[in-house]
């Protein structure tokens, strides 16, 4: 008997594909091939502190290969191996302007799905050495199938997503998952190749003693942020909290959901709209929260009902324990 805690991915997604409420396979080839993109990323980010021997991005290494970098690497190999499952019939990302079509050449593979996904998220950390990560959406199309995918197939609300996920490239790499029936993480044995169930069941803490912001733009902030910072440094009851602010949402986003603690990118007056990407960043992130007993809003609206304009949209973002959230909206409601 395989010891739980030494679950593979593989295993995993057969044993709960029948929870997948689609066909039998497809969340399979979905999530593999999401899996391969994530070790092959894996390496290369790895590597990435032997820059100055391989040679930076844009120049030729010691062996004389082009050096690409990372960001447009990741975009490539997740979009290759995405592409060669046959099973997704579009692609959107945040390092390509508009969205791919990919057209089955085989009758029987009508492919239903489309990803969307930011390859490699908080990319300029890489030269500090800081975690970065990847982060997908996966929809049904609303298009006919059989024929090309259009922009409303990707301009979908987050409630209707059918898996999401992101993975971690820190001191291991960690690959989480939801496809609406929970949340679980899995950690790369690099050694092996394979991924493991690390963290069954994750779930936010209903309160948490962490606060995730860039408090450099505090003076940018709406009044209701400003005052809901404030609140978390006063000496009170459990109060004052701790900062984190790693400035890779992955991460911030990770160790929240674990430790308890909100994330936040608000608007202000230097970011109309915030900073994150509707689609590819805060969908994700909210489905995986919610599924984890979270909370996601934009700050008047669940980010999951926010219906979508444009590929690229840009929201508000405020994600994690439910008590710190709702305290928050407190504030807000306050002033807007
Ligand atoms: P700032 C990385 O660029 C990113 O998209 C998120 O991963 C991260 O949380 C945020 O932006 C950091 O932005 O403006 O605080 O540097």
């Amino acid at each position: 008997m395989i010891d739980k805690r030494h679950k593979t991915l593989g295993e995993f997604i057969i044993e709960n594909q029948s929870s997948f409420q689609y066909t039998s396979g497809e969340l399979s080839k979905l999530i593999n091939a999401l899996r391969l993109g994530a070790k092959v990323v894996s390496h290369e980010v790895n590597k990435a502190g032997l820059i100055d021997i391989l040679g930076a991005a844009g120049e030729t290494n010691i062996q004389g290969e082009h050096q690409q970098k990372l960001d447009v690497f990741a975009n490539e190999k997740f979009i290759q191996t995405l592409k060669n499952r046959e099973i997704v019939c579009g692609i959107a990302s945040e390092e390509e302007e508009d969205f791919i079509s990919i057209n089955s050449n085989d009758e029987q593979h009508q492919n239903k799905y489309v990803v969307l996904i930011d390859p490699l998220d908080g990319s300029s950390n890489i030269d500090v050495n800081v975690s970065v990560g990847t982060i997908f959406s996966i929809y049904r199309r609303v298009t006919p199938i059989g024929t090309p995918v259009q922009l409303e197939d990707f301009l979908q609300p987050g409630r209707n997503q059918v898996a999401a996920g992101y993975i971690v490239y820190g001191t291991s790499t960690i690959l989480v998952y939801t496809t609406g029936d929970g949340v679980n993480g899995f950690t790369l044995n690099p050694a092996l190749g394979t991924f493991y169930l690390s963290h069954p069941n994750l779930e936010y803490p209903e309160d948490g003693k962490i606060y995730s912001v860039n408090e450099g733009n505090y003076v940018h902030f709406l009044q209701g942020v400003k005052d809901y910072i404030k609140y978390c440094q006063e000496e009170e009851g459990n109060r004052p909290y701790t900062s984190r602010y790693i400035g890779s949402l992955v991460s911030d986003f990770h160790r929240n959901m674990i430790k308890g603690g909100i994330y936040m990118y608000p608007k202000s007056s230097i970011n109309e709209n915030g900073k994150l990407r509707l689609l590819y960043e805060c969908n994700p992130m909210a489905f995986i929260a919610e599924q984890a007993n979270g909370v996601a809003t934009g700050g008047r609206t669940r980010i999951m009902d926010i219906e979508p304009t444009e590929l690229h949209q840009r929201v508000p973002f405020f994600c994690g324990s439910k008590n710190m959230v709702d305290k928050l909206k407190e504030f807000l409601v306050k002033y807007h």
